[in-house]
């Protein structure tokens, strides 16, 4: 009786591995376990018809062996219910814990691009966005850039065909939006664009926002005062701003602006390259040859226009020294923000 009480612990243990399933597990209970018919509840009963001097030690045996196929069988449905494999009955344990996916963010780039058009809204400005792919005409000519024009060379093109190319700033929708609608206006356009140049600062993708606002009467203290109080905003302190002189051809005069360095507030150090300023923007009243080549009258109708890159804003809003950074998809960097 003692062998074939060990065989059957060990027969049950065999028969435990096997199972994977609800079904299988009530099976290999009714087998081992049942209290009618099941093989362990048959050993025992023939307990009665061993030796009586044999009869505690066989029994405590026998007893010992019912406890340990009884944990297995729990552990087993235990680990069953955890793994899910329950459900092949049909029946699902509602209560286990929920599998959690993590959360996905919007890229730190586009958070800031986000925060800087709801500065603009809050300034007055519309937000529109225009196609990727230009046509020369929108991307140089409205804007005063004529073939050969020495600008051209600044914007490193990727041309698709000679008269198709991937835009090199977002300035070709404001240009579009102007032929469209008659002053007074205030737009800012957000988004991607294009140039051939790959370093520290400079990606061949990379974000814009650039805005205008056309009107009667709009003067150069218009476009200072809007400027200073965006800046203000974006980067949460009234720092301050220095307009230097500067040229673009689709404005004029034109200035670029600085502000007080974020990170030594002006006393000078790395970032700043020891100047205590940094440059932010591009500005300036729009050229009148731009206002005619959409047909407005300049006689009638001044704007300002300004453009900044996302990605500088960020790096210096974030303290970021490389804007490579943003781009190589390392979540350990971009889920800091
Ligand atoms: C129209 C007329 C004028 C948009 C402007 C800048 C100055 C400028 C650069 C800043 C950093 C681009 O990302 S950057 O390299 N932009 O300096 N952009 S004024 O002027 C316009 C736009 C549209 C019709």
């Amino acid at each position: 009786m003692e062998q074939e009480l060990l065989r059957l612990k060990q027969e049950a243990e065999e028969a435990l591995a096997q199972v994977a399933g609800a079904d299988q597990l009530e099976a290999f209970r009714v087998r081992f376990l049942g209290r009618k018919g099941g093989v362990l509840t048959g050993v025992l009963r023939q307990l009665g018809k061993v030796a009586a001097e044999d009869r505690p030690r066989l029994g405590q045996l026998a007893n010992d062996i019912k406890q340990e196929i009884e944990t297995r069988f729990e552990e087993k449905k235990a680990q069953l219910t955890v793994a899910g494999a329950d459900t092949d009955s049909g029946r699902i344990d509602y209560s286990l814990p929920g599998r959690y996916l993590p959360f996905g963010k919007l890229h730190p780039v586009t958070q800031v691009m986000e925060e800087i058009c709801s500065i603009f809204e809050g300034l007055g400005f519309a937000v529109a966005e225009g196609p990727d792919v230009e046509t020369d005409y929108y991307n140089f000519e409205a804007l005063n850039i004529p073939k050969h024009h020495p600008a051209r060379d600044m914007h490193d093109t990727f041309y698709v065909t000679d008269s198709i190319l991937l835009r090199t700033h977002t300035s070709p929708m404001q240009a579009r939006i102007m032929e469209r609608q008659e002053p007074p206006l205030r737009y800012v356009v957000p988004g991607k664009v294009y140039r051939c140049d790959s370093d520290m600062t400079h990606t061949p993708m990379f974000h814009q926002v650039e805005g205008l606002l056309v009107d009667r009467r709009v003067s150069f203290a218009d476009l200072k005062g809007v400027l200073t109080s965006f800046t203000h905003k974006i980067f949460e302190r009234e720092l301050a701003l220095r307009f230097r002189p500067s040229y673009f051809p689709f404005t004029e005069p034109s200035a670029e602006v600085d502000v007080a360095c974020v990170i030594c507030g002006g006393s000078g150090c790395r970032v700043c390259k020891r100047t205590g300023w940094l440059e932010i923007l591009g500005s300036g009243l729009i050229d009148p040859e731009v206002l005619k080549m959409v047909g407005y009258d300049p006689d009638v109708y001044s704007g300002f226009a300004f453009g900044l890159g996302v990605e500088r804003i960020a790096m210096l809003k974030y303290g970021i020294d490389d804007i490579r950074l943003y781009y190589e998809n390392d979540l350990r960097f971009l889920s800091q923000f």
